[in-house]
């Protein structure tokens, strides 16, 4: 496989301006019939080769012009068809023949059960006709439909039906025009049988906007969440953007056999169906917030996706990272902001700090790839939602949103850089944006190292903060980083006013750091105070500041922000468990740090604290954050640490988690409202510490719950603590409940997944025979993305302690699925490589084994190039 690089970008010597594509979609097969307009580029030679992509395609006709193209003035190899000898504009018209049947790459055109969809972001097209399939070649598309019409009486693609027909032999077509240029990945195209829920839209402008959701009839019901979702983004998007909708229809497809989350195609959205059905019996409320999200985010996309596109996939993050940067806007307006951004920082620091730490890190721009699909990755959608929040935050809201009104407008229509994208925020504010464009082309976390020094006779606080960002693949040395640091002091009766160099700053301010060392001298500081540093979180950045216990303590307590008082939460947290780790090591018994069930006392005895805080700050850091995050950790000694100081918060607080489970139960009729879904998280919270207690009540506690529940929220937590239970008393009850919950809803996919996620992470002795024995049920369908990452996903990434077992059982049973994965579903394959990527930073007695599967995959048989660029890059 080859490398591609951004620095080798040069515009296509021919360009495609309509698109008219014919399906002939059979059982078997599938004639796709394409008629290109097309004209050489000005720059471009009159002898330019036209060089067309297409993979797994079967070419039965060339003609340009309407006259058969001569033989030799054309060649095929297996991923591309190149034309000589061309004029100057023309039509090209070719006839393939595709197997959308055998499909199961689940990229292209392919089937999921019975009926045909499409993928084609990144690269998806090239598999359905041949093509110039590049995000710079922009054009317009009609789109017929052919197949049986009892089969498949759905016929979609992107834009409005212009028409509608009969064929012979029980056949029937339909006509669609999408009049927006766009490129080949945002293309769509379903046949089905499905059920519809309509509801309508009035744009700001008064347009009537058709919107339906496309579901199997027993999921009709489980799409009011996601209509309501949309038509909130709809209305969201145009008073917080002035983004206005622009066809008459917009249609979502749900399909059960998906590669992402969701898809984004002008006007016709496919969806996972576990980003879109929801309903209070079957669905958490978690799952209630990624719906609403993702339902947020391909809308979005509309414009920041597809209004103004890519100009190459380099610039990906251009349309997912300032798009995650608008969904999870939306969703702090729709729920809890505070609650938003502790959960994303959760997930960026558990998941993108360690790939940016690790062989795999690349900026949010990359510089080059073998296969695009393996940069879909939480450094470009996260961090790249960091990256474009720090601008928001530096612009402020007004002059952010004229820096956006003049990117949509300036670039409607064309595929563009993230280049583009800044120098519309420099343009609006006049702002220098040279130092912080480091963002996009370096990769690594920075770390920031903070020091407060009081000085009580100068009344002066000196904050000495010092930027280093570690080495990465190919980045040895990097320049400074802008990094805005928000801060605050914090006093015993509150924030104390700021003042720098004579100027006054209330009582919250942003320090701009940009050089490796610099000093701010606060004046006028009355007393000895704690700071409270990034607040808000308020750059992608590792801070390290030494605080105390106590001082830990006192923020968790009196700081006012919120991401604040869980990160001090955090770390006070991750202090006692490193230290009963080495302790455990030592063969020692320590006494826990009372300061920390001191601290969670007080969060469960505060009657005003927001509950899905506490939740969140009663919930140890999990054991693939701890390995993450320690240097050569010993796992096995984390775990005990870990499980040991649960059971003594269980121990200790039992009376309160009691008093607080019981009185967050509630019997007011279910809604996925925030606050109601808080009280659920706190109860939740409060019954898995309580189900660490081995009596019989702790057993009786859940099966209760399990029975009472209404909603899938409250019976998955039951389930989940059931499945973790290692009390005697649980032994019978576990499979009982086990059973019981695979039997009420096996016909329900979605929630067949979750049993096989509580299972697949269960944390006790024997996982991966419990893997396996999954993997044999049922329930299991390797070709199914959502069951393989309910199962073989969650236990190597979540089940620290069983994946990593001693004997290395975990690594060869992922490199025997890697490797199986490989020759069905490349993406995936390539996805599941992450776990055996962090060899290097593991102890030896583990990390050699590690390779070792890292290795087996390497020298297997017909390696995809997704799965051969990261394993390429995990051994280097
Ligand atoms: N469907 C994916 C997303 O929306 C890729 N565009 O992020
Ligand atoms: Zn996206």
């Amino acid at each position: 496989p080859s490398t591609i690089y951004l620095k080798d970008y040069r515009q296509p010597d021919y360009w495609i301006t309509e698109t008219g594509l014919r399906f002939e979609l059979f059982e078997e097969r599938a004639v796709v019939h394409s008629e290109l307009q097309m004209h050489r580029h000005a720059d471009s030679p009159a002898d330019a080769e036209l060089v067309l992509h297409g993979v797994e395609l079967k070419l039965l006709s060339v003609k340009v012009d309407g006259q058969p193209w001569p033989q030799d003035k054309y060649s095929v190899d297996d991923k591309t068809l190149t034309l000589r000898d061309l004029p100057e504009s023309f039509v090209l018209a070719c006839v393939t023949e595709i197997e959308p049947h055998k499909n199961t790459s689940l990229e292209g055109l392919y089937k999921s059960r019975s009926m045909f969809c499409t993928q084609c972001e990144a690269e998806g097209f090239r598999k359905i006709t041949y093509y110039i399939d590049r995000p710079d070649v922009m054009s317009v598309f009609t789109t017929r439909v052919e197949a049986d019409k009892s089969q498949f009486p759905l016929l979609l693609s992107n834009g409005n039906a212009i028409e509608r027909g009969e064929l012979a032999d029980g056949r029937h077509y339909a006509t669609w025009l999408d009049p927006f240029k766009k490129p080949a990945y945002l293309f769509a195209l379903v046949a089905a049988d499905l059920e519809v829920v309509e509801d309508r839209f009035t744009t700001c402008s008064g347009r009537d906007v058709l919107l339906q959701i496309f579901v199997e009839a027993k999921d009709l019901d489980k799409c009011a969440h996601a209509m309501l979702s949309l038509k909130n983004s709809m209305r969201w998007d145009e008073e917080t953007y002035g983004r206005e909708y622009d066809l008459d229809i917009f249609m979502i497809v749900a399909v059960d056999d998906f590669n992402m989350g969701a898809m984004e195609n002008k006007g016709l959205n496919i969806f996972n169906t576990s980003c879109v059905l929801a309903a209070q019996e079957t669905t958490t409320d978690a799952a209630f917030q990624r719906v609403e999200g993702v339902v947020a985010h391909e809308y979005f996309h509309n414009w920041s996706g597809n209004r103004v596109t890519c100009r190459d996939w380099f610039q990906l993050s251009l349309k997912e990272g300032f798009t995650v940067y608008r969904d999870s806007e939306f969703s702090s307006d729709m729920n809890s902001r505070t609650v938003k951004r502790v959960e994303d920082v959760q997930h960026l620091r558990s998941i993108q700090f360690p790939e940016d730490a690790g062989p795999m890190a690349h900026p949010i721009r990359p510089a080059s790839f073998i296969e695009i699909s393996n940069f879909y990755t939480m450094t470009i959608y996260e961090k790249g939602n960091e990256v474009v929040r720090m601008i928001a935050n530096l612009l402020g809201k007004e002059l952010f949103r004229r820096g956006c009104d003049l990117y949509f407008e300036r670039f409607d229509g064309q595929a563009v850089t993230t280049d583009d994208f800044v120098a519309c925020m420099a343009e609006v504010s006049g702002r220098d944006f040279s130092q912080f464009q480091h963002w996009y082309e370096q990769a690594g976390t920075p770390r920031l190292a903070v020091a407060g020094q009081y000085d009580a006779e100068a009344q002066t606080y000196t904050l000495t903060v010092e930027q280093s960002c570690p080495a990465t693949p190919g980045q040895a040395v990097k320049p400074n980083f802008h990094i805005p640091l928000a801060m605050a002091l914090v006093g015993r009766r509150g924030l104390l006013p700021l003042e720098l160099e004579g100027e006054s700053h209330g009582v919250e301010t942003v320090l701009d750091v940009t050089e490796k060392q610099q000093q701010f001298v606060f004046s006028g500081v009355s007393e000895k105070p704690v700071p409270s540093l990034l607040r808000d979180f308020s750059a992608p950045v590792n801070l390290s500041c030494a605080y105390s216990r106590d001082q830990l303590l006192f923020l968790i307590a009196n700081d006012t922000d919120g991401f604040c008082r869980w990160d001090a939460m955090q770390q006070l947290a991750v202090a006692v468990i490193s230290e009963q780790a080495e302790a455990w090591r030592a063969g020692e018994s320590l006494v826990v740090d009372v300061r920390l069930v001191q601290a969670m006392r007080q969060l469960l005895q505060d009657e005003s604290a927001d509950r899905a805080m506490v939740a969140l700050m009663l919930a140890l850091p999990s054991l693939p954050y701890l390995v993450d995050l320690l240097d050569s950790p010993d796992i096995e000694a984390l775990h005990h640490a870990r499980a040991t100081l649960r059971q003594h918060i269980s121990g200790e607080l039992q009376a309160l988690l009691l008093d607080t489970y019981h009185s967050n139960m509630s019997d007011v009729e279910y809604q996925p409202s925030a606050e109601q879904i808080a009280q659920r998280s706190l109860k939740n919270a409060c019954l898995a510490y309580l189900s660490l207690q081995s009596d019989f009540s702790a057993i009786e506690r859940i099966q209760q719950q399990y029975q009472d529940a209404d909603n899938m929220t409250d019976k998955l937590a039951a389930l989940a603590a059931m499945v973790n239970s290692n009390s005697l008393h649980a032994e019978t009850a576990k499979q009982a409940m086990l059973d019981d919950f695979y039997h009420a809803w096996k016909h329900e996919a979605l929630v067949v997944n979750q049993w096989l996620q509580v299972q697949s992470a269960c944390a006790l002795p024997g996982g991966l025979e419990r893997i396996k024995a999954l993997m044999a049920h049922e329930a299991f369908d390797i070709k199914n993305p959502n069951k393989v990452r309910s199962v073989i996903s969650i236990f190597c990434g979540q089940n620290a302690i069983n994946f990593h077992d001693a004997s290395g059982s975990g690594y060869e049973f992922l490199a025997d699925q890697v490797i199986e994965l490989n020759a069905l579903n490349p993406q995936i394959a390539s996805r599941m490589i992450v776990p055996l990527s962090k060899w290097r930073r593991l102890p030896a007695a583990q990390g050699d084994k590690m390779k070792l599967a890292l290795e087996r995959i390497m020298t297997s048989p017909n390696l995809s190039s997704d799965v051969f660029e990261m394993v390429s890059k995990a051994l280097k």
